[in-house]
């Protein structure tokens, strides 16, 4: 099989989900490579091959896959085991959280873009964080082993990881132990430490400063 192309962005690297893809890529030991685009000014190539503009785009041998959660669907179809379940009551929980994890996904991605972060409201979060806590089962979403689940919710979860370590002056995280135990129990992972690089925290607060998203 040749090595699959993942087309992303070349800001916020990684970009959180491309990033999904990613550990998903490197907990299958799949082979791949990624090519960066300017999203400011999208090459025609790619608005050619991603119809809302949007990456992370797949290409492998003239296949195209574009949208994370196609992506990541597709990938654990190439080898065992499945982090997406068979069984159709299995997958559709599996799936039920994804959404849920994108939920908490898209709330931390909005704080962050409005800017002002230091000031955000966090209840929604606060709520979705409580939720969250009540029905992770183990050291991993699901009990002892990985899903999609866990690495749909890591990538927005590490952005604000380095918020709260580096810019907000309350965790909420910390509240939660059984979040922070998961957060480090991913962060342990191969293929979330060989993905996030080395000073990820610091790299992210450098480009919202660039981006002029925090003081
Ligand atoms: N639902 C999509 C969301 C992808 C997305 O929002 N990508 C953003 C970067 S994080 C993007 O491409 N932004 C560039 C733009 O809007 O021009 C997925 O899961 O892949």
């Amino acid at each position: 099989m040749k090595p699959i192309e993942i087309i992303t962005g070349d800001t916020l690297y990684p970009a959180p989900f491309t990033h999904r893809v990613l550990i998903l890529c490197e907990e299958k030991n799949l082979q791949y490579f990624i090519t960066q685009i300017n999203t400011e000014q999208k090459p025609e190539w790619f608005s050619a091959i991603s119809p809302l503009g949007l990456i992370p785009v797949l290409r492998m041998e003239n296949k195209i896959v574009f949208d994370s959660h196609s992506i990541c669907e597709y990938l654990d179809t190439f080898s065992k085991p499945h982090l997406l379940p068979l069984d159709s009551y299995k997958y559709a929980q599996h799936k039920s959280w994804m959404m849920f994890a994108d939920e908490i996904a898209q709330e931390i991605a909005q704080k962050v873009k409005q800017g002002n972060i230091i000031q955000a409201d966090f209840t929604r979060l606060n709520l979705l964080f409580e939720i969250l806590s009540k029905h992770m089962k183990g050291e991993y979403f699901f009990g002892k082993e990985l899903s999609l689940v866990d690495i749909y919710l890591l990538s927005h979860m590490l952005w604000f990881d380095a918020l709260e370590e580096s810019v907000l002056s309350n965790s909420i995280i910390n509240q939660f132990p059984i979040i922070k135990i998961w957060l480090s129990n991913m962060k342990e992972r191969k293929s979330v430490k060989k993905t996030m690089g080395d000073n990820y925290s610091l790299h992210f607060i450098e480009l919202l400063r660039k981006y002029d998203l925090i003081p």
